[in-house]
């Protein structure tokens, strides 16, 4: 009974500390968490099809893209096109040998030093808006997984993708939150 008593009375002393380091800890995850995502989603964009978007130039109605390959971007990394558009593609190596491929479009080619290759084809107008992917498909050293860009079609408007990495450090935050309100809980 004695020891029930101490207990009592120890916690309202304690609470207040308490409270406010839970609410200083809870602030000081939120912020990094949010620094760290905007980071990663700052860095994704630029490493990942980043850089400008571009819309090509049209050639007899044939939207045509000049594309740089090298160790171990494409330049330019990120382009935009319409449903129903005539695409050529023109896409050089400056280095060594790379691929340039879409799966999406069919498009899949081997790209010799300095030979540029040239690809038309046609998005169909029944193809789902929203951004493709363009990788490197032969193995071109190190960084070869990350050589990437993007193609942008129509105009989506809703992307997952784009809102995923924010809802995902929302959800972290929230869980490490709730733990740190547990984990406070059981202490006493
Ligand atoms: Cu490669």
């Amino acid at each position: 009974m004695a020891d029930e008593k101490e207990k009592v009375q120890k916690v309202p002393q304690r609470s207040g500390g308490v409270y406010a380091g839970k609410a200083l800890l809870v602030t000081i995850t939120i912020l990094v968490s949010v620094l760290f995502t905007s980071g990663i989603a700052y860095g994704v964009t630029n490493v990942v099809g980043g850089g400008p978007v571009v819309e090509g130039v049209f050639v007899n109605g044939v939207r045509e893209f000049e594309i740089q390959a090298q160790q171990w971007v494409y330049t330019p990394a990120a382009l935009k096109v319409d449903p129903g558009d005539r695409i050529r593609f023109v896409v050089t190596s400056q280095d060594i040998m790379h691929g340039f491929s879409i799966n999406e479009l069919g498009v899949n080619l081997a790209l010799n030093p300095d030979v540029g290759i040239v690809r038309e084809v046609e998005i169909p107008l029944d193809m789902p808006e929203g951004t493709y992917t363009m990788y490197c498909s032969i193995f071109c050293g190190i960084g070869h997984p990350y050589m990437k860009g993007i193609i942008l079609i129509g105009e989506p408007s809703f992307e997952i993708g784009k809102v995923l990495p924010y809802a995902a450090t929302v959800i972290m935050a929230g869980m490490f939150a709730i733990f740190v309100v547990i984990g406070g809980r059981k202490e006493r």
